[in-house]
This record gives structure tokens, C-alpha cells and sequence, in this order.
């Protein structure tokens, strides 16, 4: 039994009458699946989805209080000869079309007046997720949770990924560096490079290196995590994106961002990651913000865990940073108590007053 549940029923039986519990202002949270994984060439992906609904995220943000409003997995029509664009890039029309039915869904949901989460897939998701966010609240800020900065261009490339370039075409400063692709002229760059701050990055290519440098892009590497520790890396993000104004918060988590001994079921491992404690004050700290927006949960695949076990850690792991993002604490909350029962207090008293739930 819950403590709620026992709670409750013990206040009952003081009062003698039915109580109804308070609850906290619901968020209201659009889910939203994204099974695609063409932005990457490894099969299992496009299972993340259904993976982490069923590790129980709908019960454990309804538990928190969230009123979720599952949308489902949106389906990606095939694109039909979708050539490898200029001899690297793969599979750019797909991308193209299954984000932009991304963009209007999450765009869609934030209209309705829902927070969104979305349930990848891929990352190459993002360039949907934070168009749709964009589109209706063009001043967000981003933070970008991952072992890779993701921010290739098609010319940088050296695997054709989409999956390692999305950032690429997110910003208004490097759209003289980026061609357009087939399937990508409904999007439009939205971020400015003071907009965006990465968080847990270790296996940077010498092309993102640059672009990170030259544009003077915020990051803090795991080596900046060791340094100054997550609370001031936090601190630090906060003021960057917060300082001047309030803003919607974008937060894109790649569970590769955390070490692969915690997200073993990953595509694109990168040892030295994010400790379980380091992820949840992350996501702590961006929930006690208050301006969580939308979230990407990505690259959890279901495929490549060595065993059942990995494959559980994984998938568990991410439902923990999405509900620690909603209000899942680690240090306990009450949504039920207003005083607690002391022994003087009559048994079978009918008064309300004696009990303020
Ligand atoms: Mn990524």
C-alpha cells in the first residue's frame, strides 16, 4: 500500500467522512513517440518508444500529479528513393518529412497548452522537436544533454548520420555552412548560438570542436563537470540561457549522455559519462526552474543491450530523468499532508476542521 493510500485511509477513519486528496497544479504533458530511427544507421531505436511507455512513464507522471495526454507513436510514411544525398548523407528525405510531422505534433501540443515530452527515436528528432517548440515560442532556450555535440554539418560529416547533425541546422549562424537537403526546406534555422548550452560532452569531432569554439557556443564537457562540479555547471547554464530573460526551456536528453555502464542500450556509447546522481540534479534543477517546456528523451535502443538487465537499466534510467524533470524528487514530498495527526486529537471526530486535507 501507498503512504498516500495509507494516509488517506487513516484520515478517514479519524474523520469518519470520504477525503479528497489535494494535489499540487497538475503540469499538464503531452507524450508524444517518435519510432524513427533513420538519422542512424543501427537497428532498435525506433523501439525506444514503446520501450519506455512500457517501464511505466505514463503511471509514474500521473503519480506525480501530471495530467498526460498520450498522443501516441506518430507514423512515418517511407520515403521512396531517398539516395544518400552528395555521396554521405543518408537518408535525408526521411528525416525531413518524419520531423516535420514531429514539428507540427509538438507544435500542436504546446498550442493545446500541454508541456511536451517526446519519446525518441533518434536524435536527429530534434531538428522537429525544437522547430514545433520554436514555432510557438520563437525566444526558447536550449539544453542539449549528450556525450556529442550533434552539430555537423553535411559538409563536416564524416559518417552521413543526420543524427550527429541536427544543431547544425538549428542555427541562424551557421546557415552560410549548410546546404540545403532534399526534404528539409519546410526548415527554418531558429536558435541563435547564445540560445543553446551543452551539457555531459566527450567525443567531439575536430569540425564540432571548431564550431563550438568559433562561435562561441556554451559547453560544459565532462572534464568541466569534474571541475566544477554539476551544481555550478548548472548554475552556470542557468545564467547564460535565464539571466536576461525568463524563457521556455527546451531540454534534449540523449541517454548516451550518462555512462555506459548506467545506458549500456545505446547506439554510440562514449565511456566517462554522467553518473545517475549528476542526471537526476540535472533534471532536478531544470524542473525547479518551473520553465520546462518540452523534453527529448533519445537513443535508447531496446537492441543493443548484451542482456535483459541493460536493456531495463537503460529504459528505467530514462523514465527516472523524465519524471524527475516533472517532480520526481529524491529527497520525498508530500502532496497530502497539510499537518500531521497528533495523539490528542479526538478519534471519532466528525469535524472537518480537524483535518484540512
Ligand atoms: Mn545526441
Amino acid at each position: 500500500m501507498s503512504l498516500r493510500t495509507s494516509v488517506a485511509r487513516l484520515l478517514r477513519k479519524q474523520t469518519g467522512s470520504s477525503v479528497q486528496l489535494q494535489r499540487r497544479p497538475a503540469h499538464s504533458v503531452a507524450l508524444v513517440g517518435a519510432p524513427f530511427s533513420r538519422g542512424q544507421k543501427r537497428n532498435g531505436v525506433d523501439r525506444g518508444p514503446a520501450a519506455i511507455r512500457n517501464a511505466g512513464l505514463v503511471e509514474k507522471l500521473s503519480g506525480l500529479g501530471c495530467q498526460v495526454y498520450d498522443f501516441g507513436d506518430l507514423s512515418f510514411t517511407q520515403v521512396p528513393n531517398d539516395e544518400i544525398y552528395n555521396n554521405i548523407i543518408k537518408y535525408p528525405r526521411s528525416v525531413g518529412s518524419a520531423n516535420q510531422v514531429l514539428a507540427d505534433t509538438v507544435h500542436g501540443a504546446l498550442v493545446a497548452g500541454h508541456s511536451c515530452v517526446t519519446l525518441g527515436g533518434d536524435h536527429s528528432l530534434a531538428l522537429g522537436s525544437i522547430s514545433g517548440h520554436a514555432r510557438q515560442y520563437p525566444h526558447l532556450a536550449v539544453i542539449w544533454v549528450d556525450a556529442h555535440a550533434d552539430i555537423n554539418t553535411p559538409l563536416t560529416s564524416m559518417s552521413g548520420n543526420l543524427h550527429g547533425q541536427p544543431v547544425s541546422f538549428l542555427l541562424r549562424e551557421l546557415q552560410d555552412k549548410v546546404p540545403l537537403l532534399p526534404g528539409f526546406s519546410w526548415l527554418k534555422p531558429c536558435l541563435s548560438r547564445s540560445d543553446i548550452v551543452y551539457i555531459g560532452l566527450r567525443d567531439v569531432d575536430p569540425a564540432e570542436h571548431y564550431i563550438l569554439k568559433n562561435y562561441d557556443i556554451q559547453y560544459f564537457s565532462m572534464r568541466d563537470i569534474d571541475r566544477f562540479g554539476i551544481q555550478k555547471v548548472m548554475e552556470r547554464t542557468f545564467e547564460h540561457l535565464l539571466s536576461r530573460q525568463q524563457r521556455p526551456i527546451h531540454l534534449s536528453v540523449d541517454i548516451d549522455a550518462f555512462d555506459p555502464a548506467l545506458a549500456p542500450a545505446t547506439g554510440t556509447p562514449v565511456k566517462g559519462g554522467l553518473t545517475y546522481r549528476e542526471g537526476m540534479y540535472i533534471s532536478e534543477e531544470v524542473h525547479n526552474t518551473g520553465l520546462l517546456s518540452v523534453m527529448d528523451i533519445v537513443e535508447v535502443n531496446p537492441l543493443l543491450g548484451a542482456s535483459q538487465e541493460e536493456v531495463s537499466a537503460t529504459v528505467n534510467l530514462a523514465v527516472d530523468v523524465v519524471a524527475t524533470c516533472f517532480g520526481q524528487t529524491r529527497e520525498g514530498a508530500h502532496i497530502v499532508f497539510e499537518e500531521l495527526p497528533s495523539p490528542s486529537s479526538p478519534d471519532e471526530s466528525d469535524s472537518e476542521e480537524q483535518v484540512r486535507i
